[in-house]
């Protein structure tokens, strides 16, 4: 018998554990037809209590808001450091050398953090605005030219891409590379499946690009690349720390927005009321952006690993097991929002877990709002009418969600 398989057992015998048995589902939540439309399953694992079992993977689930936002706020209990992927790194080795951030628990974790939080911090990312804003207004004066364009490829892609890297500094050759490692690495959280396998069986040149442009020699003197490699001379990382570091914004901070600034347009496109919200107040754009982070959660899941044995909703959970957090389903639990399945541009977003909580909550959130604010700006200020002209195409990855294709029309 499985650990939990054990437990289980034990509690239809009348053993310790939870009043009630633990609730199970024998959902894969890292299928094809449950990306295709998770929201009605998210309800489902809502409505099975504050803690269930996933059977396919023997591991253990939350989908309420209270019970995502407590595990994310435990770290000595939900620890990073064995892996926030289905894998246990306690068990079997890492894809690639573990994040010093991401992967790591307090103090290691903090050190790291703080390198990138400065980097990443309000002063540094205000620099930034006056060129992140010229861009925006760029690409969409380019796409008011073009009339009918790909709302991924040509905007939610294409502007992330024609800001972030160079705000890294990385050198111009080579950047096609970032989309594909960073689907390769949201794609790698998720269990041995197809989508996984596949991605690392093509991993070889993407991985190679990105761990030789991480080193100092092939970074820009100005960027947050070089800022990281700056923390090397004061004494705080070492060379080697710094290279993991920049990976770190390599992974972490394009595929991300692309899917957030994807996931406003696809709202914006498909609300009308909206849309006309946004465009007779320009100042939404900000909050319109998070709404969409929240609305959408294109970071839909991520694991901890107790560190001990824990309790959630009565339950006990033995150490050592893997729990999956629904941050797609926290952000849309009835508990916690008046209607959630609304995307409402004016509604306190504040407490979403689309960034994460605690912590590890995303250290690049105030670029990634950066750019969505400013790209919505530029479409609400020149842009009358967003039209949906075909069929959207969903793209499938075991972490993040979002759009491959969606066909537009502006004017
Ligand atoms: C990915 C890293 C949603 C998170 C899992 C995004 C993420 C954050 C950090 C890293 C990768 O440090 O490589």
């Amino acid at each position: 018998m499985t650990p939990l398989q054990e437990q289980a057992a034990a509690e239809s015998r009348g053993g310790r554990g939870g009043a009630s048995p633990l609730p199970t589902s024998d959902l894969d939540p890292f299928s094809i037809e449950f990306f295709k439309d998770p929201f009605p399953v998210h309800e489902e694992l809502r409505e099975l209590g504050p803690l269930f079992s996933l059977s396919k993977y023997d591991i253990y689930g939350v989908a309420r808001y209270e019970q995502v936002h407590h595990v994310l706020t435990n770290w000595q209990t939900f620890c990073s450091s064995r892996g926030v992927g289905l894998a246990d790194f306690a068990k079997e080795k890492p894809w690639r050398p573990p994040s010093l951030v991401l992967e790591k628990d307090p103090p290691e974790h903090d050190r790291a953090r703080k390198i990138l939080s400065k980097v990443l911090s309000p002063v540094a990312v205000k620099r930034l605005r006056q060129s992140f804003e010229a861009a925006a207004e760029r690409k969409v004066d380019e796409l008011l030219g073009r009339g009918r364009f790909d709302g991924i490829k040509d905007l939610a892609e294409a502007y992330p891409m024609s800001v972030f890297p160079d705000a890294v500094g990385l050198a111009p050759e080579g950047r096609e590379h970032l989309l594909p490692y960073a689907g390769l690495a949201f794609n790698a959280f998720g269990p041995p499946n197809e989508l996984r396998e596949q991605a690392i069986a093509k991993a070889t040149p993407h991985v190679a690009y990105v761990t030789e442009q991480c080193r100092r020699q092939n970074l820009a003197e100005e960027g947050f690349g070089a800022e990281v490699h700056a923390a090397v001379d004061t004494g705080q990382i070492t060379s080697d720390e710094a290279v993991l570091l920049v990976r770190s914004l390599l992974t972490a901070g394009i595929d991300t927005t692309v899917n957030g600034i994807g996931a406003a347009l696809y709202c914006l496109a498909r609300f009308e009321d909206q849309w006309t919200a946004l465009r007779s107040e320009p100042q939404l754009a900000r909050n319109a952006f998070e709404e969409g982070i929240r609305f959408e959660s294109p970071v839909q899941t991520f694991f901890r690993t107790t560190a001990r044995e824990a309790e959630i909703g009565g339950h006990v959970i033995p150490e050592g097991s893997k729990v999956l957090m629904f941050l797609g389903a926290a952000n849309r639990d009835g508990r916690k929002w008046t209607l959630p399945d609304h995307y409402d541009i004016r509604r306190v977003t504040s407490g979403h877990v689309g960034f994460g909580a605690g912590i590890h909550m995303c250290v690049g959130q105030l670029v990634a709002r950066l750019e969505g604010e400013l790209i919505l700006t530029a479409l609400a200020r020149k842009v009358k009418r967003i039209r949906i002209t075909g069929e959207p195409i969903r793209a499938f990855n075991n972490t993040l969600r979002g759009l491959t294709s969606l066909p537009l029309e502006i004017d």
